[in-house]
């Protein structure tokens, strides 16, 4: 340590080069002082060497012009500059300190993470590792499926053609038949059509052929009622001549001298009125000369006198002709 011997009044300490200076000042370089660059040892810890240095240069500087009093505001501005000088230092400083902690900082961080970035890589990896086996099973599985249900649609087409093939064989098979049992219907139709034209076209043992009716003439003599009913009973009716040809085909038949009762009767309601059996009005008529007379006004049947008509009384005896259609 070196000491200093400098006019003062009172003594401070500094450092200067890493050594510990004891400064003794004179009262005139007082204010001067105050705008060297310095601090005190006891009070600012964070004082730096930097500082110190450019703080010793600077009073060496202030011991050289201190001499006199005329060079007083010079050294002002030379302190000032020094100050600035000081100030951008500590900036630097601080930014390097910044700096440092921030790449301290950035090797922590980088030391924290980078395990769990090993981790979780293992993870991702082991994930899609496991996505890409899910994905292949996924897919292998997809292709059985198309493969199962090809083979189904293969096995339902060929159950339906051959369902269908089926339902083809019975319904043809059906239709065979029932073409067959058709003709077999058509023949016995024809049979039948046959037969019936036999039977239709010829009148029953003991009736008369005549144009579309049989006509049959009784061997027994009956009142106009009862032989009605024999007609009946025989299904067919007393008969009804509806034309001059039917009276004269019919007369060839009757026996001479015979009276017949036909299918005419006067009205119920108007004795003037006459009216075959099945209540058709009377177009023709083949009345005897002086017929009907309606004598004694009991006569309400009509007869066959073998050709002409006569009126009589219904209670009367009479043979009968009965009539039915030849034709089914
Ligand atoms: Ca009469």
């Amino acid at each position: 340590m070196k000491k200093t011997e400098v006019p003062t009044r009172r003594q401070e300490n500094y450092y200067e080069e890493d050594t510990y200076v004891n400064v003794t000042r004179p009262d005139e370089t007082k204010e001067r002082d105050t705008y060297r660059n310095y601090k005190p040892k006891s009070s600012d810890s964070s004082f730096s060497f930097g500082e110190l240095n450019a703080g010793f240069s600077d009073l060496a500087d202030v011991n050289i012009s201190s001499a006199s009093t005329s060079s007083r505001l010079p050294d002002l501005e030379v302190v000032s500059s020094v100050k600035q000088q000081k100030v951008q230092r500590s900036m630097v400083m601080v930014l390097a300190v910044l700096m440092v902690i921030v790449f301290i900082l950035l090797v922590v961080f980088i030391a924290i993470t980078y395990p769990q970035y090993l981790t979780v890589s293992g993870e991702v990896a082991d994930i899609q590792h496991n996505v890409s086996e899910f994905q292949k099973q996924a897919m292998e599985e997809r292709d059985n499926l198309k493969i199962k249900m090809a083979d189904l649609s293969n096995a339902l087409d060929l159950t339906v053609s051959g369902l269908v093939d089926d339902k083809r064989h019975n319904a043809s098979k059906f239709m065979k038949n029932a073409m067959e049992e058709w003709d077999n219907m058509k023949t016995k139709m024809v049979d039948l059509s046959n037969l019936l034209d036999n039977i239709c076209t010829v009148c029953p043992l003991g009736w008369h052929t005549l144009g579309s009716s049989c006509y049959y003439l009784s061997e027994e003599q009956r009142s106009w009622n009862s032989a009605r009913d024999e007609c009946y009973k025989v299904s067919s009716y007393l008969v009804m001549i509806k034309d001059r040809n039917e009276s004269d085909s019919l007369n060839t038949l009757l026996t001479s001298n015979r009276k017949y009762w036909i299918g005419l009767r006067r009205d119920s309601k108007d004795i003037h009125i006459w009216k075959w059996l099945d209540g058709s009005e009377v177009t023709f008529t083949n009345w005897a000369v002086n017929e009907p007379n309606y004598h004694s006004s009991r006569e309400h049947c009509a007869e066959s006198l073998s050709g002409p008509w006569n009126d009589l009384s219904c209670s009367e005896q009479r043979y009968y002709i009965c009539e039915k259609n030849r034709f089914c």
